[in-house]
C-alpha cells in the first residue's frame, strides 16, 4: 500500500464539508432517535424532533450527552445496533465510578483506523516505517487504535503494548523502528531510558505520536531533543472512537479534527452556552458517521480552542490548540484554579525533568499544595545550601504563574514513579476527607 493520505477528505473546500456534515448530521439524528430511547427521550423533553434538524447550524437544538448518561446508560443503554452487527468493545480506564463502553461495528473500526492513519501519514509515515506501538493493548484504545492505523497505512507495525521498557528498547534498536507511539510521559522516560545506557546513537527513530494525557509544549520540545525526533500531537477519546478524532501535521499548531467523522464545538461549561471561533472553553463533539455508537453533542470535559487559520499543510480540517487539561483536572486550592499543565511548564522552563507530582491536602480548614520535583543528577550532587535556593526559586516561579504560595520539595533523580500509561500527576488528598 502507498501513502495513505486522502487530500480530497482533509483538503476540501469548508463548503464541501459543510455539505457533508449537513447530510451526515441529519441521517445520523434520525438514526439515533429511531435507535436510542434514552436519547430519543431527551429530545422529547426539550421538545426536539429528527425533523427539525436540517443542517448543522440546528445542531445547537439538540440536548447534551455527558459522561453521567454514559454511566446511567451503561452498558447497552446507548447502542443504537442490534449487537449480533457489533465486533468490538472498547471501555476507558473508569478510575471512579462505572466504566464506560463503547461499540463497534465493522464499519466504526474501518472509520476508526482510517483516522488513526492519517495521523501517521501527518507524522511523515509511509509503508517503509516501522511503527513502535506501546500503548496499551486491550480495553484501552491507545494501542487497538494505532495498530489499526499503521496497518492502513502499510507499515511494519510492533504491537508491543506498554511495559517492559527494556524489552521496548531491545525492539527498537533491533528492528529500527522509526516512528514512536505512546504516551508523552512514556516518551520521556524511554528517552531517559535510551540516554542512561548510552543507546542514542542505536535508535532510528525520526517521529513519536503522543497523546492520551495533556503535554505542554516545553515537554514536547525535551522529548524532541532528546530523542531526535519530531514529536506530534494526537488526541482522541473512547467515547468518539479513540485517538485520531484529532491529529497534527507537520505545522504542530495544533490537530486537525477529521470533520468528515465528527462535528466539533466549543461551549461555556458553565452556561453551555456556543462560544464564537477563537474562544477558549469545552470541547463537545457529534460523530455524524459512527453506527454503533453514535454520541450527539458529547461534552468532553476538555478545555481547548478552535481555529480555522490557513494550515501550511493544506488541510483544511479545523484545528484544536493543545487541551490545557480537562475541567475536571482543574484543581480549585484556596479558590484558586490550577491547571497541573501551568504547573509542568514552569517546571520544564526551569530545567527540570517532566517527572513530578502535585499534592493537595487541606490542613486546619485551609487548602495547601506542595509540588514533589526530581532533580536531574547534576542537580542532585550540587550542595544541600543550592538544593534550598532552588527550592525557593521555583517558590517564587510558581507564584508568578498561579497566583498563590505552593510548597516546593525537590527530591532525588528516580523518586517519582514512572508511568507506562497515563501519568498520575495529581493527589488529592481532600477528596479522602468528602
Ligand atoms: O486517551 C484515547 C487516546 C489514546 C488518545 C492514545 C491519544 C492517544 P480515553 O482513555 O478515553 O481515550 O481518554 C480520553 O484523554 O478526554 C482527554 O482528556 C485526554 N486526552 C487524550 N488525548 C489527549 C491529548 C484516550 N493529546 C481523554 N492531549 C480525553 C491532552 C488528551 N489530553
Amino acid at each position: 500500500m502507498e501513502n495513505y493520505y486522502q487530500p480530497e477528505i482533509e483538503c476540501a473546500s469548508a463548503e464541501q464539508i459543510r455539505a457533508w456534515q449537513n447530510e451526515r448530521l441529519v441521517k445520523q439524528v434520525k438514526h439515533v432517535y429511531d435507535n436510542v430511547p434514552y436519547y430519543r427521550k431527551k429530545m422529547v423533553e426539550k421538545g426536539v424532533e429528527p425533523g427539525d434538524v436540517k443542517s448543522i447550524d440546528d445542531l445547537y437544538k439538540l440536548p447534551f450527552l455527558t459522561k453521567d448518561d454514559l454511566r446511567e446508560a451503561y452498558p447497552y443503554g446507548l447502542l443504537a445496533k442490534p449487537l449480533e452487527d457489533c465486533v468490538r468493545i472498547q471501555s476507558t480506564s473508569g478510575t471512579t465510578g462505572r466504566r464506560v463502553v463503547a461499540f463497534y461495528t465493522q464499519n466504526d473500526i474501518d472509520l476508526w483506523d482510517e483516522c488513526c492513519a492519517r495521523a501517521i501519514v501527518a507524522a511523515g509515515g509511509t509503508n517503509k516505517d516501522v511503527v513502535h506501538v506501546c500503548y496499551g493493548y486491550g480495553l484501552f484504545t491507545g494501542g487497538p487504535g494505532l495498530n489499526g492505523g499503521s496497518h492502513k497505512v502499510g507499515s511494519l507495525t510492533l504491537p508491543m503494548s506498554s511495559g517492559n521498557t527494556e524489552r521496548q528498547i531491545q525492539f527498537m534498536t533491533d528492528l529500527g523502528s522509526t516512528i514512536l507511539c505512546c504516551t508523552p510521559s512514556y516518551a520521556a522516560y524511554l528517552a531517559e531510558s535510551i540516554i542512561e545506557r548510552g543507546l542514542q546513537g542505536s535508535i532510528k527513530l525520526k517521529a513519536g505520536i503522543f497523546g492520551a494525557e495533556a503535554w505542554t509544549e516545553e515537554m514536547r520540545h525535551d522529548i524532541e531533543e532528546k530523542l531526535g525526533i519530531k514529536a506530534y500531537d494526537i488526541y482522541g477519546l473512547t467515547e468518539i472512537s479513540g485517538p485520531g478524532v484529532s491529529f497534527e501535521c507537520s505545522e504542530q499548531t495544533g490537530m486537525h479534527i477529521n470533520e468528515d467523522h465528527f462535528i466539533a464545538e466549543i461551549i461555556d461549561p458553565v452556561t453551555e452556552e456556543v462560544l464564537p471561533e477563537g474562544s477558549k472553553g469545552e470541547l463537545v463533539f457529534t460523530s455524524i458517521t459512527k453506527e454503533a455508537f453514535p454520541l450527539l453533542r458529547y461534552r468532553t470535559r476538555d478545555i481547548t480552542v478552535l481555529s480555522r487559520e490557513k494550515c501550511s499543510c493544506g488541510r483544511t480540517h479545523v484545528k484544536m490548540k493543545k487541551p490545557m487539561g480537562r475541567s475536571d483536572d482543574m484543581l480549585i486550592v484556596k479558590g484558586v484554579n490550577v491547571f497541573p499543565s501551568q504547573i509542568e511548564m514552569v517546571l520544564m522552563n526551569k530545567g527540570y525533568p517532566a517527572n513530578y507530582q502535585i499534592i493537595v491536602d487541606r490542613v486546619h480548614n485551609s487548602d495547601t499544595i506542595e509540588v514533589q520535583v526530581e532533580m536531574t543528577p547534576e542537580m542532585f550532587s550540587d550542595n544541600v545550601g543550592e538544593i534550598t535556593g532552588r527550592e525557593k526559586e521555583l517558590v517564587g516561579a510558581l507564584k508568578a504563574m498561579l497566583g498563590i504560595y505552593a510548597k516546593v520539595k525537590l527530591v532525588a533523580p528516580k523518586t517519582i514513579q514512572r508511568s507506562e500509561g497515563k501519568a498520575v500527576r495529581v493527589i488529592d488528598k481532600r477528596n479522602l476527607y468528602k
